[in-house]
């Protein structure tokens, strides 16, 4: 290789290790404004913590008080595992002293956390799932963080919160972390989708993915057949559908954030729908589905309710749960017209798309 290519070589291979989520979320925002800054000072803790997170993983089986429960149950009425509060823990940690992040929203807790120092300055809200499928903590499986940020409206003097309480439009940034065979952060500020995989040798994550689109289709369909049967008749008219169809198959991981990243590479859809006794689901909305939802329309693709758009749901509470049907838009479409048709027979709906 001549001396000039290999000089370019090593100079993009170089430019790619210093392609950093702080810097790129500058690069995103062709800005360095204070607002750029700001996000990008976020991004960057939001890194901080998912190390500190991948650190502990690694060694669960290792150190004690890692693995098992606590013993308690949490606002969900869950068994909380140790890991859900040192996760939680980390997220309030890796904010302090940061004068950003005013407040922080997180399934493990019922009530917002305030960091007063922040907080006179501070305009933005962290919404976070901090360990999600701890389920899989124990046996070594792929776990995730689920995180959303939006800007405080008002003083929330009461401490309430209410501003929260808005469709998942407001959000800023949304993204995720899986902590997997590599621990890969994937983000937006609503300029695409991005992947970072943390590099250990380094201790950074480096850009390793840029503009991720999902599919149109894909062969995937993700949910959890075990409740087939506290489905409404139009859920189970789907799953038979693609039962017979070619070309179709199942995948599940009962990790939310494995199954939907799963999704994001390969297309197809991941359902999490109501039951005839929760007909609001199980997944929450503002630190699960809609964080998810926004990240999959930056892609291409389309989060649902299977009646209206994630993006559209405004909650009740901070806990509200939602139906979540998200994906490629062929897929989420098909699935959304077996809902619209309601139940009707599987032939009358399958005819009535052709
Ligand atoms: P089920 C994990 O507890 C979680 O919140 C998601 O990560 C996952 O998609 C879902 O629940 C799995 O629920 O009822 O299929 O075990």
């Amino acid at each position: 290789m001549a001396d000039l290519d290999r000089h370019e070589v090593q100079e993009q291979a170089l430019d790619r290790d210093c392609t950093t989520l702080s810097r790129h979320v500058l690069q995103q925002l062709h800005s360095f404004s204070s607002q750029a800054q700001d996000l990008s000072a976020i991004m960057n803790r939001i890194g901080l913590a998912a190390k500190l997170i991948a650190r502990r993983l690694s060694r669960a089986g290792l150190m004690e008080g890692v693995l098992g429960f606590t013993g308690d149950v949490n606002v969900q009425g869950e068994s909380v595992k140790k890991m859900d509060i040192y996760a939680n823990e980390v997220f309030i940690s890796v904010f302090k002293q940061s004068g950003l992040v005013c407040r922080l929203a997180s399934e493990e807790m019922e009530k917002p956390y305030y960091i007063p120092e922040n907080c006179p300055i501070g305009r933005y809200t962290l919404l976070y799932d901090p360990i999600d499928g701890s389920s899989n903590v124990d046996i070594n499986l792929n776990v995730g963080s689920i995180f959303s940020i939006r800007q405080q409206e008002g003083n929330d003097i009461d401490g309430e919160a209410e501003d929260l309480l808005q469709d998942g439009r407001k959000q800023v940034a949304a993204g995720y972390v899986l902590y997997g065979p590599s621990t890969v952060l994937v983000y937006s500020i609503g300029t695409g989708v991005h992947a970072f995989t943390l590099d250990p040798s380094l201790g950074e994550f480096i850009l390793s993915n840029e503009n991720i689109q999902v599919p149109q289709h894909g062969p995937i369909y993700s949910v959890n057949e075990g409740n087939f049967w506290q489905w409404d008749e139009s859920l189970r008219n789907y799953i038979r559908y693609v039962h017979r169809q070619e070309g179709y198959t199942a995948r599940y991981g009962g990790a939310l954030v494995g199954d939907i990243h799963r999704i994001f590479s390969q297309g197809g859809v991941f359902l999490y729908p109501g039951t005839v006794k929760k007909p609001e689901g199980k997944l929450r909305l503002l630190y699960e589905s809609a964080p998810l939802a926004f990240l999959m329309e930056q892609a291409g693709g389309r989060a649902s309710t299977g009646i209206q758009n994630i993006l559209d749901v405004v909650p009740e509470k901070l806990h509200s749960r939602a139906p979540l049907i998200i994906g490629s838009i062929e897929d989420v479409a098909m699935v959304e017209s077996f809902i619209q048709k309601g139940t009707k027979t599987l032939d009358e709906t399958v005819m009535a798309r052709s």
